[in-house]
């Protein structure tokens, strides 16, 4: 692997006096200075106001948005730009897709199914929307390696059954679901299927025509591009279907007090002043990890994930959550009695960043019976000493106990 690390300068630093180890990537990744320059580069020199605009800069700030919507149709495979709608990031993704969907497609006594394994950004929507419409949630378990039990899923379907909604890939197990068989599935019980892309784009190459999903969602912090912006993919037939989520300017054709009529997709679910800057600087981000090679960084991380599985597992009174091999680009673990808060704070003293809690899947904590977890969570610019220094850590944190 080629060392990336100097295109991302927070790398250099130290946290205690010690050289950072940051291993928190599967919550934010950090910024390469390509995607910090053209944040600032944009507020310096074309700054305007999109789409309403004759003057020039409008117009070049237009350009950079709307070429940002066809460099993310590419990297995804989408067949067309009006399947990519933009939005603050994967939660604000699955609210839009809740209330949209939820409101063009679902009928109280309508079943969707979600596993045991998501992030309560794709459980919370779904509940608001069962006190809303009368639907209910069905959950798919998961074994105890970390992997949805697919016959037990394709048991949960009945004819009111009308939409799956599932990780790609787990944010505390690492696991990377079956989400083509799933779909497949899923489309052979005439439901539609969700895919929350958010720990799966930053680590793999990512297409929604192989996938076959019907909805997918990502956020651009955790693929190396800036906070606040995101993307939600959704099938153009069923979008269009869909009712706007918001209402403001830019998703307007024509407004007039008695009568208002929507714009085209994907601007009918874009209201307001986009993030047009954010939306550029992800393109840039994206173009970055694809001159790297989605498939190159997926290799990286997988020999990661595998060394990180062997050095921590050796570690006395070590419990790894999620031990299927196919997983990627995470390890979650607690060590022997030590508390996961005490566990982190100590490792952080030694510099070294990981995350500690219930990492936003409270329901997954209850399924190991446990409150949290320690996880290290790795990138492109992970190293295998990185890894070495966690586990020398956690061992001489093991000792103070
Ligand atoms: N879905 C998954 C699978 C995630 O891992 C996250 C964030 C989200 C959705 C929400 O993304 P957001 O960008 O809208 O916040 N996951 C984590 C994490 O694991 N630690 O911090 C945030």
């Amino acid at each position: 692997m080629k060392n990336y690390r100097d295109d991302f300068p927070i790398l250099s630093r130290t946290v205690y006096g010690h050289p950072l180890v940051y291993l928190d990537n599967a919550a934010t990744t950090q910024k390469p200075r390509c995607v910090v320059e053209a944040i600032s580069d944009e507020y310096y020199s074309v700054n305007a106001n999109v789409h309403r605009g004759v003057h020039y800069l409008s117009q070049q700030a237009t350009d950079l948005h709307e070429a940002a919507r066809e460099t993310v149709r590419q990297f995804i495979g989408a067949r067309s730009v009006a399947e990519i709608v933009f939005t603050r990031g994967t939660t604000e993704s699955i609210n839009l897709l809740a209330t949209s969907y939820g409101e063009a497609f679902l009928h109280e006594g309508d079943e969707i199914l979600v596993s045991a394994m998501e992030h309560h950004s794709n459980i919370v929507p779904w509940q608001l929307l069962r006190e809303r419409k009368g639907i209910s949630i069905k959950v798919i378990p998961i074994t105890d390696s970390g992997e949805i039990m697919l016959d037990e899923y394709e048991s949960l379907f009945t004819p009111r059954t009308r939409l799956v909604c599932v990780a790609h890939v787990s944010n505390v197990l690492g696991t990377v679901n079956p989400v083509g068989e799933m779909a497949r599935i899923a489309h052979a019980h005439g439901a539609h299927i969700f895919v929350d892309a958010a720990q799966s784009v930053p680590h793999m190459p990512v297409d929604v025509a192989t996938m076959d999903c019907d909805f997918m969602a990502f956020s651009g912090h955790k693929v190396y591009g800036p906070t606040g912006v995101g993307v939600l993919f959704g099938r153009e037939s069923l979008l269009e279907k869909m009712p706007p989520y918001q209402g403001g300017g830019e998703m307007i054709a024509r407004v007039s007090f008695e009568r208002t009529t929507y714009e085209r997709l994907p601007y009918k679910f874009e209201a307001g002043t986009p993030d047009y800057v954010g939306t550029h600087a992800l393109a840039v981000a994206l173009d970055y990890v694809s001159k790297i090679g989605m498939e190159y960084i997926a290799r990286h991380e997988a020999e990661l994930t595998l060394y990180a599985m062997h050095r921590l597992g050796q570690i006395e009174g070590m419990a790894i959550y999620g031990t299927t091999p196919n997983k990627c680009g995470v390890v979650a673990f607690n060590v022997g009695n030590i508390h996961h808060l005490d566990l982190g704070t100590l490792l952080d003293r030694l510099g070294i960043a990981v995350r500690t809690g219930h990492h936003c899947a409270q329901p997954l904590m209850a399924r190991y019976g446990v409150e949290g977890m320690a996880r290290a969570s790795f990138a492109l610019y992970t190293t295998t000493e990185e890894i070495d220094a966690l586990a020398e850590g956690i061992e001489k944190v093991a000792k103070m106990f």
